[in-house]
């Protein structure tokens, strides 16, 4: 049995790091600190969120002496404004993501780059878009719900298909409240046009299109990107795989893959394990090729292969200054534009991929559903040749390294219950196993611990406070995006860490054969959250605002990490924030997204920039649902 001295600690991790400053010091390279200290302090107005550059009349800012934008916005109105576009944008980011994806769908063929890999998840979807299955050859199938999901982004009438999975009760609500999720583009169009000049000042309108656009993602563009993934790479299963700066190899071929969307990971892993290119590697004196992935792209490959994940979001910089990266391939989303000039002080190739994604400084390879594998190839050929580039005296590989077990999608949640109880009662499953050892008080509740590293605050730090503190209260977590890979890095995603846990949590991984943290993905995958906590709500017969069950987003960053607060918020599911958003200009609108939104839909925010506040309020937050529960 591993104990604590088997983690690996904060201190641990910022030894790494301050060792690969001064190699950064060394290389004449600049990181992310040394940005943050000629950007601190932060501009006031923009912090606060009342700063409005919406025309050009402006900009506008409110101080005690102009309390009004020159058209006559205020600070409710203008911090209001700020914050619906926040959402949009986010929503924007995961939606076009999916977007990506059901265009991949579309070009699959049987022998083609992409395939169909889950065929029975294709079927079920094909059901539920009213897609006709019947004596059809499966690619027809596929390219027609890959058309039915793209109407989704666009269609002029109706709401989002997924949002009927959600329990009636928050149906009902969302019709009563007006916020039930129409057309994803839609919803982020609405928002930017409510926002524009002369639109709306009214901040609970504000708030209110907030909600239902981010329903659009949560219950739309992430739940599609989450499904078309599994359809075309596999449904993820429980596997073993590593994490930490450590998975880096001093002999090999070292390939990063970074971003969100995992179509171009999968080539760049799937041709890695080719023999023509493994031999290449071994013909340049490298014992093979090793992959790694580094944020939401690490996720999504780890869960379907087992490839290591390198580090999480403020790593990326750490992962170049190693020395040994012959190359990084990044494809969108949280990519530091930093990364051109940073790999350029070392022998690195910076590749970056998508349209969406482009930075000065790298090297570009457009990537194409039809030459997908064949550019695969070709990239992995450079990375093999530039392995005798690499300087030795700039070669530093960190010993930290962790083991993890990943992939806990719904169906391996359910599929480890079934195996305590048979209680299996339909195509879907049942959550009843977890519902009785919650009612009984085995388990407390559950939380999930999403999101990013931000420097606003000491990184990594609360997501390992709050972690400990929950498994200590018999709190099962679940994790996604860079919070999971802090669990990963830590040593607390395996089994081995029921040390950590409380007695009652620690039986139940006993009885379920679980760790105590289930990694459920990347930052889309909330949607499997989203389902999680239905099916949850379901077979316990309440609505999601009764359950002992939250989210919270200890270092979030993102606009996308907003979008999905409100459509966590929007599913009764209330959210604890360890980063205040940019707001706080409008005591308006920071009551709305504290208190408002509780009378719209039954939950919204605590924010606490400390830990110790923060995992408090979410231990007497979930005390207080079971108390109201009688339990
Ligand atoms: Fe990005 Fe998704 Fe945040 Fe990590 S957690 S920094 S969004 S990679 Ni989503
Ligand atoms: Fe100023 Fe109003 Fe224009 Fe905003 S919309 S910049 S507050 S005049």
């Amino acid at each position: 049995m591993k104990t604590l001295e088997n983690m690996t600690t904060i201190e641990q991790m910022e030894e790494v790091t301050a060792k690969l400053k001064e190699r950064a010091v060394a290389a004449g390279a600049e990181t992310y600190e040394d940005r943050v200290k000629v950007q601190t302090p932060h501009c006031k107005f923009g912090e606060d969120g009342i700063c409005c550059k919406n025309c050009s009349m402006g900009p506008c800012r409110i101080t005690a002496k102009a309390k009004r934008g020159i058209c006559g916005a205020d600070a409710d109105a203008i911090a209001g404004r700020n914050y619906l576009r926040t959402i949009a944008a986010g929503t924007a980011s995961h939606s076009d993501h999916a977007r990506e994806i059901l265009h991949v769908l579309h070009s699959t063929k049987r022998d083609g780059n992409y395939q169909v890999r889950d065929e029975a998840k294709l079927l079920r979807l094909a059901k539920e878009y009213g897609v006709k299955t019947e004596g059809r050859d499966i690619y027809d199938v596929a390219h027609e719900v890959a058309e039915v999901g793209l109407m989704e982004f666009g269609k002029p009438w109706g709401h989002q298909v997924f949002a009927k999975r959600a329990i009636k009760s928050r149906q009902d609500l969302w019709e009563k409240e007006g916020i039930y999720p129409r057309a994803i583009d839609r919803e982020i169009a609405t928002s930017l046009h409510m926002t524009h000049m002369g639109n709306t000042a009214d901040a609970e309108a504000l708030i209110r299109q907030g909600l239902r656009t981010g329903l659009s993602n949560g219950w739309g563009g992430s739940m599609i990107g989450t499904e078309i993934t599994d359809i075309l790479f596999g449904t993820p299963i429980v596997r073993k795989s590593e994490g930490d700066l450590g998975t880096l190899e001093k002999d090999m071929v070292n390939i990063v893959v970074h971003g969100h969307d995992p179509a171009f990971s999968e080539m760049v892993v799937t041709a890695c394990e080719l023999k023509e290119l493994q031999d290449r590697a071994k013909s340049v004196g490298a014992k093979g090729i090793n992959v790694v992935g580094l944020c939401c792209t690490a996720n999504e490959v780890a869960m379907r292969h087992g490839v290591r994940m390198v580090g999480n979001f403020l790593q990326q910089e750490n992962v170049l200054l190693t020395g040994v990266v012959e190359m990084m391939c990044v494809d969108v989303q949280c990519i530091f534009p930093a990364l051109a000039s940073l790999a350029a002080c070392f022998h690195t190739q910076f590749v970056t991929s998508s349209p969406i994604a482009r930075i000065p400084g790298s090297i570009y390879v457009e990537f194409k559903t039809e030459t997908a594998m064949d550019q695969a190839k070709q990239l992995i050929k450079n990375a093999i040749d530039n392995f005798k580039n690499r300087d030795p005296g700039k070669i530093y590989i960190p010993a930290n390294k962790q083991p993890a077990v990943v992939g806990y999608p719904c169906e391996e949640i359910i599929h480890h219950l079934d195996g305590v109880t048979n209680s299996h009662v339909d195509e879907l499953g049942s959550y009843r196993p977890a519902v009785d050892a919650i009612k009984a008080g085995v388990l407390r509740g559950a939380v999930g611990i999403v999101g990013c590293n931000n420097p606003r605050v000491r990184p990594d730090y609360s997501h390992f406070e709050i972690m400990k503190e929950l498994l200590r209260n018999d709190i099962l977590i679940v994790a996604t995006g860079c919070a999971a890979q802090l669990a990963t890095k830590a040593g607390l995603l395996n089994f081995e860490a029921k040390w950590a846990c409380g007695d009652g949590l620690r039986r139940v991984c006993d009885l379920v054969n679980i760790p105590p943290i289930l990694h459920m993905g990347a930052c889309v995958d909330i949607s499997r959250i989203l389902l999680l906590v239905n099916g949850i709500a379901r077979d316990w017969g309440v609505d999601t605002t009764a359950l002992p069950i939250v989210g919270v987003a200890p270092e979030w960053m993102s606009e996308k990490a907003v979008s999905i607060a409100n459509y966590v918020v929007s599913s009764g599911i209330d959210v604890y924030l360890g980063i205040e958003p940019q707001l706080k200009g409008s005591a308006q609108v920071w009551d709305l997204i504290t208190q408002g939104t509780r009378k719209i839909v039954g939950a919204g925010f605590t924010i606490n920039t400390d830990p110790k506040g923060l995992v408090k309020a979410i231990i007497d937050g979930i005390e207080a649902k079971r108390a109201a529960l009688g339990i």
